[in-house]
């Protein structure tokens, strides 16, 4: 496939993960059947996939086995679905719309919604362990780590403790750069890093361009998450539009601005190409993503 066509990478990596999740996630018919077809409804007919796109894009760099590719990108997916259904809860975001259907708690019940997502993350750890995703045993062992903390309270759990404590407060420009680091540029790094980790060893100098590029981009998806929450609606977002600024939640655009939130976009986006300049075209697909994210219109 040419390295220009994009939409049609994109929509094949999309098609890819629906098989792969769908394979891996526990069958409906095995018990219990109920938490098993939450976990479905939460992972499984939804999502850009822009994770599993990152985990894809950094193998390239590596020419790493897209076999592997597959296991960390549904591990990262089942990661971002728990994280969803577990930010909708009543008692977090207490949203019912999601991915353009009822939210998890609402079509099932908010105890089968936190069971889901905590069993989402399990399955997410055990199919790390499971498979083979490095040559050197050590190495894989690292790459769990380094997911750990991506997930966890030094990462994304840490980031939407700070969120929650963010309700009502008028939060400076690096707080909340500090709270969205966490709570959403964690896992996009974690897809960029261990995507990349799945293949040939990569200099010192390649893997901080490639985390410097995550870092940015992690941080630009943000801030246009925040420009689509203020200028889109619920139906093209498939989600809640305005809830942040109804819930008083800081956001880039209640701090900026719109047309500084985007203008601050762009020199993310400006900052994560430049990280890129060292490297090849394998990194192409990494390129493109940055303006997808970017220019994304949900
Ligand atoms: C509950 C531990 C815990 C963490 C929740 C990531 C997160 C922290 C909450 C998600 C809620 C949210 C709106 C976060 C802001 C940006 C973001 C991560 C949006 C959703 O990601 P997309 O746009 O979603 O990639 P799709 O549905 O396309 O996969």
């Amino acid at each position: 496939m040419s390295a220009t066509d994009f939409p049609a990478w994109s929509r094949e990596v999309a098609g890819r993960m629906e098989t792969v999740l769908a394979g891996l996630l526990p069958s409906p018919r095995i018990a219990p059947s109920r938490l098993h077809d939450a976990m479905r409804y939460a992972a499984l007919g939804g999502g850009k996939r822009v994770r599993p796109m990152l985990v894809f894009a950094a193998g390239q760099v590596s020419q790493a086995d897209p076999a592997r590719l597959e296991v960390v990108s549904a591990a990262i997916e089942l990661i971002h679905a728990y994280s969803l259904v577990h930010d909708d809860l009543p008692s977090m975001d207490d949203d019912v719309l999601r991915r353009g259907k009822p939210t998890c708690h609402v079509e099932f019940d908010e105890a089968t919604a936190l069971l889901a997502g905590d069993a989402m993350q399990s399955l997410a750890f055990q199919l790390l362990a499971e498979h083979r995703l490095a040559d050197d045993p050590v190495a894989q062992l690292q790459m769990i780590q380094v997911f750990a903390v991506a997930c966890g309270s030094r990462g994304m759990a840490g980031g939407q403790a700070i969120d929650l404590d963010a309700v009502g407060k008028a939060l400076t420009l690096p707080e909340l750069e500090n709270m969205h680091i966490h709570k959403t540029g964690a896992l996009i790094r974690a897809s960029v890093l261990l995507g990349a980790r799945c293949g040939r060893p990569l200099d010192p100098q390649a893997l901080g361009s490639l985390d410097r590029y995550a870092k940015c981009i992690g941080l630009a998806f943000q801030v246009v998450d925040d420009v689509l929450d203020e200028e889109s609606d619920s139906t093209t977002l498939g989600k809640t539009a305005g809830k942040d600024r109804e819930a008083g939640k800081p956001t880039y655009t209640s701090l900026l601005g719109v047309p500084e939130a985007r203008k601050f976009a762009s020199s993310l986006l400006a900052e994560a190409q430049e990280a890129l300049a060292g490297l090849d075209e394998r990194a192409d697909r990494l390129r493109q993503l940055a303006d997808f994210i970017v220019r994304r219109d949900r």
